[in-house]
This record gives C-alpha cells, structure tokens and sequence, in this order.
C-alpha cells in the first residue's frame, strides 16, 4: 500500500508524539468536532442580553503552525442572519460584520486586550485588519459558506509558545436585534472544508448555542497551564437549565454555580497539579423535564493568575477522561 506524503507525516507524528497530536489535527472546525456544539450566537445590538449574548460581539482565534506555508481561509458557516438557523426577533433586521486581524497587537498572550474582555472598550481590535464584511439578511449566504481570504500564514502574529501564527476573526451585531448564528472553519481551500494541518482554534469568551433536546451534552475545554491553583468560572444566562460539571483527569465531575435569566453566575475551584498542561471539561448538562428552547449561554474562566483562560476547539492533549487516584500514584497495587 501506498501512503501519500502528508499521511505518512500525520502517522510519523503519531507514533513519535502520541495520540494528542493526532486530536490536534482536526482542530479546524468551531465549533469544534468534541465540544458538541451547533452554533456560535452573537445578537445585534440592540437586542436583549436576557436572550443570551452578554456583549453583542464574539472573537475567535486560529492558529497556523509556523511551518506551514500554503495560504489559508477563513470560512463562516450561515454568516447571513435571516432564513435558516437564525433566531428572529420582530422582522429578521439584524445586520453582523465579520472582519479579520493580523501582525502584531492579535496575540492575546502578548496584547490581553486582544482577548475582548474590557467591556465597554473598542481595543479587542489590535492587529491590522486584512478583510471584513457585512451581512445582513441575505438568500446568497442563508446555509451557506461565505469564505474570507486567502491569506498568508506569515501574516499571522508569531507567537513562541504554540510555535504558531495567529489570526484574529471579530463578529459584531453592528444593527438590528436578532442572533445571529453561524459557524466557522479554518481550510486549506476556498470553497471546501479541508482542514490545516497542526491548526487550531480558541476563545476567551465564548457565546454558544445549545442544542434543543434533552440528551446532547455541549463541552467546552479549557487549557490549565502550569502552576494553577484556582480557577474561577463565569457563566451567563444559562437560564437555569440543568447543571454544569466539570471533568478532568482529576475530577471526577464537580458542579458549579449556574446563572439563570440574564445574569451572570460566577464560582472557583480548586486545580491540582495533576491537572497542569492539560484541558478541563466543562460539560453542560440540560435539565430534564420541560425543554429550554433556544439556549445561548456565554462562559468565561480565569485562572489563579487573574487571566482569561482560552478554550481551543480541539482540547490540548485531547478530551480528559477522569482517572481514579489509584491510577495516578503508581506506587498504590491496582484495583481489580
Ligand atoms: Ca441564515
Ligand atoms: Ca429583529
Ligand atoms: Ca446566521
Ligand atoms: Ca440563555
């Protein structure tokens, strides 16, 4: 059998690095393939931040590995609010700008106004913009793929932490009052899904919709870098549906405050060293009963530090699985 030149690579890394790298190479979806996720959600602004969208704006990063140089897209998912998918308030008159940032000032590690938590403020736009567009309702676009670039991997911001560059996207509920719903994709391709190889993407703050059933369980996951010690979770108008736990390799599954309708609901817990360079799994758990229709929910989490902390799309070192203590002390006999 013959094995093409980039699948050779995918299982040399495999074999040389473990499994986590494998996970890391479908990193490209946002909502992301783990996190169980339909929709990213921003509302226009002049809508109610009771129907979920704290801020009427959502900033998502996606990083290219620095050695890789063909060009790549950014490509939005029903970037249109109007027919499908989107949430109508009154007459669909919402109106969404997408624009996309590079070079210096878009690494949020470097430049933390970047990361889009000083409300009230217009200095999450660091970096140059390369492209961006307006939307409002329009057939063309309604279920479809609008693609933005291409664009230059070095056009980026270097970061030397994830060896990578850094691109920026904005969506902004410009006008209007409607959610607007959508999804994006970093490809190798301008009209098709072909995922980057190495890239992923992450958010500080994230606006999402959950699935209007019972049993889908949404994630988000959080990266613990070292010397943690604390982190505090946030969330907002998650409309009291059900509970919202917290997995790791560590935690078997702990609960934390949840928010009911339009108000933020804030909560620490502990993080063990066991949990360092690893993700979190935050899973949200719809309560039974009477179904929560149309839930959008924001959540932000700090770490000991003060910081923001960034959820990737595709969890650093993979999805944790809770690992009982006899497992992580190896001097304990095993349990049969
Ligand atoms: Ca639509
Ligand atoms: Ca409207
Ligand atoms: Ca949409
Ligand atoms: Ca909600």
């Amino acid at each position: 059998m013959k094995l093409n030149n980039s699948i050779y690579k995918f299982l040399l890394t495999i074999l040389i690095l473990g499994f986590p790298v494998a996970i890391r190479l479908s990193g490209q979806p946002v909502p992301g393939k783990d996190e169980n996720i339909p929709f990213l959600v921003t509302f226009g602004k002049e809508g109610k931040t009771s129907w979920g969208d704290a801020d009427f704006y959502q900033i998502f990063f996606f990083t290219v590995p620095k050695d890789y140089s063909k060009p790549i897209y950014i490509r939005v998912f029903d970037p249109d609010c109007g027919g499908q998918h989107d949430e109508i308030q009154g007459d669909f008159n919402s109106r969404t700008l997408f624009s996309v940032y590079g070079g210096k000032g878009v690494d949020p590690e470097r430049n933390p106004e970047s990361q889009g938590l000083e409300k009230g403020l217009n200095n999450y736009k660091g970096g140059n913009m390369l492209s961006s567009k307006v939307f409002g309702t329009e057939a063309r676009y309604d279920n479809k793929y609008f693609t933005f670039g291409p664009f230059n991997p070095t056009d980026g911001d270097y970061n030397l932490k994830w060896d990578s560059y850094i691109f920026k996207i904005v969506c902004e509920g410009v006008a209007g009052d409607d959610g607007n719903l959508y999804r994006y994709f970093l490809s190798s391709d301008p009209n098709n899904n072909i995922p980057v190889e190495g890239a992923n993407a992450f958010t500080y703050e994230y606006t999402f919709r959950m699935w209007n059933d019972f049993r889908s369980v949404a994630h988000i996951y959080p990266y613990i870098d070292t010397g943690i010690v604390f982190t505090q979770q946030e969330n907002f108008d998650w409309d009291n549906d059900g509970k919202i736990l917290v997995v790791s390799r560590y935690k078997q599954g702990i609960s934390v405050d949840i928010s009911n309708e339009d108000n933020w609901a804030k909560s620490k817990f502990l993080i063990v060293p066991e949990e360092w360079k690893s993700s979190l799994d935050f899973q949200f758990i719809k309560r039974q009963g009477e179904l929560v229709k149309n839930n959008n929910v924001v959540i932000i989490i700090r770490n000991s530090r003060g910081e923001a902390m960034p959820f990737f799309s595709s969890p650093i070192g993979g999805v944790p699985k809770y690992e009982k203590r006899t497992n992580i002390t190896p001097t304990a006999p095993p349990k049969k």
